[in-house]
């Protein structure tokens, strides 16, 4: 074919697999019924991705679907079910959704960040003994559905390299093995897969490696490229000709970043088509001009990601239709396609109708994107004459985009421009720490993230409040209400430092989005983010500014009931950037900063209001993280200098917190350093504070407050074992710069056990103080 996607939202134009998915979970509906709302969903895809353009025949159109994650589909597919697992019986759904989601005996997948995106999958547990057999059935399932529509569809499976190196080593396995050690015994397990589907009449499958672009995995690019070559080799190796074909045409996907420097490599590989990401990514300069790359692609398609899946704008199909006729007229055989799944975007522009139509007309959803792949490969097919008005209407599009008013305002651009240096500055770490000393903080001072259980009745006051049925004057006092309700339960458990649980917050960047100018949100733009959930990213189009303050009431109000130290509450810039949809016009750094000095007023105003503490959250900032290593420096320096900006002005005596929602806090020590807050919380109760090494060793002397108190599940940790973290954690780090709290915000969490942990949580800090 000439055009395709590497794959399409799955979670339904109006969420109903969230709806089905979640009704089977509850026992609403039969296993039988969410098979069959899977299967129409699936159908209805196929049926909109040839309507918009992609070839019925030849393989165009991908099975991109998955019941919950595309990772924990590879595990199924291999039959790779953790030892541990042994005991769980059922259908082969009910054993992937145990998998996924944990049982009364079994804890779930431990989940992590998809590449550099906010998509989580289930994580592998491999070692020397986990079975794989080929369990094709789901991917034969669709295919036949497929055929019967008519529709030559093109089975999607995370390849094995990549599978293997997301995969972690089991519990049990031997020091020193890597998943990866059983690549061979993988690689021959996909190959009776492909057998499989072969037989079954699949022409393609497509084999997803974007392992080949990061360098924040186990094996070097160089490595990865290596096993890549070793497992594709057997792969390639079965035929692809004849009446029986042992395999299906291979398209292997390089997506989430540049492939550049392995392209020539990849091309060169036994298989029929690579795919490349050349919104991330690049060409290979060289070996396009000296024929070296279109030597390599003899007889292998590129398929030339030239469509950005993690945006939302409207491709500038003139650039993009430029770096297509480039590649073609160098001899490389070229299929139009996007630079990742789509699946990172929501389903269609159409569907909003409340979003100002000159802003619309600036967006492309996954549907417009699949629209304009098509286009560009009629233009491939045909000549550019034959799509020149597609062309010029872009061009007109985004010639009004950049005039258009809010997208450039001087002033604001005027005052970015001005920070400097010494506004990211804030007075010497001692001088704060003296100055700080009037906040009466005590040793080992307890304290909470920020967000107290989100009720079903916080949720039904707003829902209320948004439709109209209640006024302004009712909402807030049922706010205020709440407010005071947290701020007593958590003097009554006494906590040293206080929040006021944000009940008004929906989200914690969303809630900031809808009251910064420069910002819009969506009504259905839902995008998945693991297994049922989803969020529902804001456009930030324009130069953004503070048009008035945006949690001061909240905050004065908390604090104006009590004595204790209320924290005032902001999500950091960085945090806001990763997750919305970011303008594509200017570099990041100066759209960060803008945020940031709108967070910078914020914070003057909260403390002229009486606030002490105001915590800047970044649970982002490791998710941002470039997974090309030559990246990294640029990007750590601008999402640090963002960092500093927004606090820059907060006087000595102001405490600054911040909040990062992660484990792997090692590797971006330095960075964390950089932030320069004077107090940060982290994760760190599910990895028994394997933190507290690396600080212990990096002579971090600022305040740290390791979660004591998991909150990713219900369980009630006890007085004994946050006694035995705090004592982990006070052997290495002095009491007064030590902080005893929670791993995360408890906004998931209800209120029995919420009260239960914290009053556990403040009884362990008490023990080990009357201790030390
Ligand atoms: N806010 C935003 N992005 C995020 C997070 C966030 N990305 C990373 C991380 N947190 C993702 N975690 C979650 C956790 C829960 C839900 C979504 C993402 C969730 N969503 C509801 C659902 O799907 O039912 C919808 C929530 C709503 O109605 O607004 O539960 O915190 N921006
Ligand atoms: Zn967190």
């Amino acid at each position: 074919p000439h055009a395709t996607i590497l794959g399409y939202p799955r979670i339904g134009r109006r969420r109903e697999l969230k709806r089905a998915v979640e009704s089977f979970w509850a026992g609403r509906i039969t296993e039988a019924q969410l098979i069959e709302t899977a299967s129409e969903l699936r159908a209805a895809t196929r049926a909109r991705l040839v309507e918009l353009g992609l070839p019925a025949a030849g393989g165009a159109v991908p099975e991109s679907f998955s019941f919950y994650d595309q990772v924990l589909d590879a595990t199924l597919a291999l039959s790779a079910i953790p030892e541990r697992f042994a005991g769980a019986t059922g259908s082969d759904l009910g054993t992937y959704f145990t998998l996924a989601r944990g049982d009364e005996q079994h804890q779930p997948l431990e989940m992590t960040k998809w590449f550099d995106t906010n998509y989580h999958y289930s994580v592998p547990e491999i070692d020397e003994r986990t079975p794989f057999a080929a369990n094709p059935a789901q991917l034969l399932t669709q295919l036949a559905e497929a055929a019967e529509a008519g529709i030559e569809s093109r089975p999607v499976l995370v390849g094995p390299v990549t599978y293997l190196l997301l995969a972690k080593a089991a519990d049990g396995a031997a020091d020193g093995f890597d998943p990866v050690d059983r690549l061979d015994e993988v690689t021959a397990v996909y190959a009776e897969i492909l057998s499989a589907l072969a037989a079954a009449g699949a022409t393609w499958v497509q084999l997803d490696e974007p392992a080949l672009v990061s360098d924040s995995l186990r094996t070097s690019r160089e490595d990865t490229l290596a096993l890549v070559e070793r497992a594709y080799a057997v792969l390639g190796a079965a035929s692809t000709a004849g009446e029986a074909p042992a395999r299906p045409q291979i398209l292997i996907t390089a997506p989430y970043g540049d492939s550049s420097r392995a392209l020539a490599r990849l091309g060169a590989l036994p298989v029929e088509a690579v795919q490349a990401d050349l919104v991330r990514g690049t060409l290979p300069a060289a070996a396009l001009a000296d024929g070296s790359l279109a030597r390599a692609f003899a007889g292998t398609q590129l398929v030339a990601g030239v469509v950005d899946g993690r945006n939302i704008w409207r491709t500038d199909l003139r650039a993009a239709f430029a770096t297509l006729t480039t590649l073609a007229e160098a001899g490389v055989e070229t299929v139009v396609g996007t630079s990742n799944s789509l699946q990172h975007v929501p389903h269609d522009v159409a569907d909003e109708q409340k979003l100002d139509a000159r802003l619309k007309s600036w967006l492309a959803f996954a549907d417009q994107k699949v629209a304009q792949v098509a286009v560009l490969a009629r233009g491939l097919a045909e000549g550019a004459a034959s799509i020149e008005e597609d062309l010029a209407e872009v061009d007109r599009v985004l010639a009004d985009r950049a005039a258009a008013p809010g997208v450039r305002i001087d002033d604001i651009r005027s005052q970015v421009a001005a920070a400097g240096d010494a506004d990211r500055n804030r007075a010497s770490e001692e001088d704060r720490r003296e100055a700080q000393r009037g906040l009466g903080i005590p040793q080992l001072a307890t304290t909470t993230i920020g967000s107290f259980p989100q009720t079903g009745e916080i949720r039904k006051a707003r829902s209320a409040f948004v439709k109209g049925e209640i006024d302004e004057q009712a909402y807030e006092g049922f706010l205020e209400a709440e407010i005071e309700r947290v701020i007593r339960l958590q003097e009554e458990i006494g906590l040293d430092v206080l929040v006021h649980g944000e009940a008004e917050r929906n989200d914690m960047v969303q809630y900031f989005a809808e009251l910064l100018d420069g910002f819009a949100v969506t009504e259905h733009g839902w995008v998945q983010s693991y297994g049922s959930r989803a969020t529902r990213p804001s456009i930030l189009w324009g130069d953004v500014s503070r048009p008035a303050p945006m949690t001061v009431r909240w905050s004065a109000f908390a604090q104006s009931l009590t004595e204790r130290p209320v924290k005032g509450m902001l999500t950091g810039p960085v945090t806001i950037l990763a997750w919305s949809f970011v303008r594509d016009d200017q570099p990041l750094g100066d759209t960060a900063s803008q945020v940031a000095l709108a967070l910078r007023g914020e914070i003057a105003d909260l403390v002229d209001a009486g606030i002490t503490i105001v915590q800047v959250d970044e649970p982002a900032l490791r998710e941002l993280l470039p997974l090309d290593r030559e990246r990294q420096a640029a990007y750590l320096d601008w999402s640090v200098g963002s960092f500093r900006l927004a606090t820059g002005g907060a006087a000595p005596e102001v405490q600054i917190h911040t909040h990062l929602c992660y484990s792997e806090f090692g590797e971006i020590i330095d960075a964390v350093d950089g932030l320069d807050a004077d107090v940060t919380s982290i994760e760190a109760a599910r990895s028994r504070m394997d933190v507290v090494e690396p600080l212990g060793n990096h002579g971090y002397s600022r305040g740290i407050g390791p979660g004591v108190y998991d909150i990713h599940s219900p369980r009630v940790p006890g007085v004994d074992e946050q006694t035995e973290l705090i004592r982990i954690a006070a052997a290495r780090i002095p009491g007064e710069q030590l902080w005893v709290n929670p791993d995360c915000g408890l906004k998931t969490r209800g209120y029995d056990e919420t009260v239960a942990s914290l009053t556990n949580l403040v009884l362990a800090a008490k023990a080990v103080r009357a201790g030390a």
